[in-house]
This record gives C-alpha cells, sequence and structure tokens, in this order.
C-alpha cells in the first residue's frame, strides 16, 4: 500500500514539510479547492502543487476530490457542461501522474455530524454524530457545526425542492451515467475513480443516498463493471452503519479488485440510536487490524489515509483535519500493514 495524507494546498495550516517528515507518508492527497463543482480545472495549477510536493519528497497521486456538482446528481439542465468539466479535470489528473480519484455523489450534504468538539474521558476531543441532536436539525433553517456552507439558506431550499423529484432510482442513474462517461478517459490514463460512501450510511433530511451498503455497492459495481469503476473504503463512514461488516467488505470488494483508496478510522457507538464518535484510529468498534489482514491477503496495493482525528495535545479541534492525531493515525497504520505485509 502507498500512503497519504491530506493537504489542502496554500490555505492549509499544516506545512508540506511536516507532512514529509511523518514516517511512511509518500504521497499528498489534494485537489484544487478553490475550484467550484462544474469548474474547470487548470492545468498549470495541478502541475504546480505536484512540483510543491515534490519538493517535499511527496508524491502527487491522489486526488480527493473532483467536485461533483448538484446539476450532474439532480440531471438537470446543466448536467452536460458539467460533466465536461468534469472529465477535463479528470484528464488533467491523468495527464499529471494521478493515479486516483476520490469523488462523493451525495446530494447536497457532504459528511454529516451534529457535534465539532465532544469530549472524550481522556481529555480529547471527537467529531461526533448524536441522533437526539440531528433531531432538533432544521435543513429550513440550517446551523449544522461544520456545515461549510456551500450553499445559502436560499439555494439550500431550492435544492431541496429540486430533489424531491429524484429518489434513489434517479440519482442512480445520474452516477451511472457519469461513469460510463468517464470510464474512457480511466482506460487511457490507467486512472480510478473511487467513490467515498455515504457518511453516514443513511439518508438524512429526505435526501435519497446510495452508497451505504453492501447492496449499494454491489449494484454500482455491476452497472459499470470497469476495474477503474472501484471505492473509497471509508471505514469510518460505512462502519457508522450497524449493518455493515468492514473487515468482510474489505475482504470482498479488495478480492475483485476494486478498491483504490482507504479511509482507515474508527469510531465507537453511543447507543442503539445510530449516535457515534469519532474515536482516532487505533480504538473504537471497528476492527481494523483484521480490516487490514483482508486487504493485504487479497493483495491490495492501493493508497490508504488517516482519516480524521481528534483534537489531541492542544490542538483546537479542526474538522477532524489537525496534524497530530492523524500523524499517529499514519503510524499505527504503517504498523498495521508493515505486520500484515509480514506474515
Ligand atoms: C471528509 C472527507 C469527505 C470526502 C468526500 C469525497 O472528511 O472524507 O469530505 O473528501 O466525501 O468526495
Amino acid at each position: 500500500m502507498k500512503l497519504g495524507f491530506r493537504y489542502y494546498g496554500n490555505k492549509d495550516k499544516i506545512p508540506l514539510q511536516y507532512i514529509a517528515e511523518i514516517p511512511s507518508v509518500e504521497t499528498i492527497v489534494s485537489a484544487l479547492y478553490d475550484k467550484k463543482p462544474g469548474e474547470k480545472w487548470d492545468e498549470e495549477s495541478l502541475l504546480a502543487l505536484k512540483e510543491k510536493a515534490n519538493k517535499a519528497g511527496l508524491a502527487f497521486e491522489v486526488v480527493e476530490s473532483i467536485p461533483v456538482s448538484e446539476e450532474i446528481k439532480l440531471g438537470g439542465p446543466l448536467r452536460d457542461a458539467h460533466i465536461d468539466a468534469f472529465l477535463h479535470n479528470l484528464e488533467l489528473c491523468g495527464k499529471v501522474g494521478v493515479k486516483v480519484v476520490c469523488y462523493n455523489f451525495m446530494p447536497v450534504f457532504d459528511w454529516l455530524r451534529t457535534d465539532m468538539d465532544y469530549k472524550n474521558e481522556d481529555g480529547s476531543v471527537s467529531l461526533a454524530y448524536i441522533a437526539e441532536h440531528f433531531k432538533t436539525v432544521d435543513p429550513h433553517n440550517l446551523h449544522l457545526p461544520g456545515w461549510d456552507e456551500s450553499y445559502s439558506q436560499e439555494e439550500l431550499e431550492a435544492l431541496l425542492k429540486a430533489y424531491e423529484k429524484v429518489g434513489h432510482k434517479e440519482l442512480f442513474g445520474n452516477l451511472v451515467y457519469l461513469l460510463k462517461k468517464a470510464m474512457p478517459i480511466c482506460d487511457k490514463y490507467n486512472i480510478s475513480l473511487a467513490i467515498h460512501p455515504d457518511d453516514p450510511p443513511w439518508d438524512v433530511f429526505g435526501l435519497p443516498r446510495i452508497v451505504s451498503n453492501e447492496k449499494d455497492i454491489d449494484a454500482l459495481l455491476a452497472a459499470v463493471d470497469n476495474v477503474h469503476n472501484g471505492l473509497t473504503l471509508c471505514t469510518g463512514s460505512l462502519g457508522a452503519g450497524r449493518c455493515n461488516d468492514i473487515p468482510y467488505l474489505a475482504d470482498k470488494y479488495s478480492k475483485m479488485g476494486r478498491i483504490h483508496f482507504v479511509h482507515l478510522r474508527n469510531i465507537t457507538f453511543l447507543g442503539d440510536d445510530g449516535s457515534f464518535k469519532e474515536s482516532g484510529h487505533q480504538k473504537g468498534d471497528l476492527d481494523l487490524p483484521l480490516v487490514v489482514e483482508n486487504l493485504v491477503k487479497n493483495g491490495f496495493d492501493g493508497y490508504v489515509r488517516p482519516d480524521h482525528g481528534r483534537g489531541v495535545f492542544g490542538e483546537l479541534p479542526s474538522g477532524g483535519y489537525g496534524l497530530y492525531d492523524r500523524a499517529l493515525g499514519a503510524s499505527y497504520i504503517a504498523g498495521l500493514f508493515a505486520m500484515a505485509e509480514r506474515k
């Protein structure tokens, strides 16, 4: 496996040099974050990012993400123009040597949490999803921690309305439509698309989600049966669904060669109502050593990165993307793989 670390470009508070100093990290996981969904990227900026990474001794082989516009997900009138831009960006990634592009197809919201500073007993701070708190969140008057205000309340209303006509079936059809257009570029550059599962893995605010469990993933891989149509196995996202057996899914989809990227973090369930907290990488209810064992057993040679960390060592909670706990996570992941590979 190749270990990566997310880097938010020039606006990232964590210098690239620090990332390069984390043992075993080989590549940044990054993107052109100032570009909007549906907008075309330019080769110079992508190359500049690559050169910056290379100067620090790191590769740039994973993009997270090329954002998918709501028009594409809705199958709206601008869909084809936005798909053109998506394909253009994918092609640029291929040209500059990126191997995997992570993306998601969640309507309107990406990952969702209700609490950004859940206090752990040891004094560290986690992101959490508390079902009771979620009940008080009103999408028509949205105040959600971590919601990056990608849309104004007005835009959000319009989107919620537009999605009234788009159920699971339509959303799935729109994803397949995009993927079929993307595969020739993936084949040409040997670059893989790796969809990020829904986080949490169930519908929210009545919006459909279609990458939440084994059945969803089976349907998606079968609909576009090309090795470049693959998965980001995000253990923490899928793992929040009690029906998802993560070591089993890791085994099944790596055997099929369809896992290209792994976000490896743990969660701890808080009761039976869907609540959970992110417990870093080492501790929690998911059996990550077994996940790694299964990946290695099947010859997995894709990319892995630590995911959201806790706030530790006095580092302010930073939406999961601080340095310290992710660096601890990277070391833990490297250790798990070293052991499994030795076996
Ligand atoms: C959260 C991330 C997600 C992920 C996107 C992929 O921290 O894992 O925002 O980048 O869903 O498109």
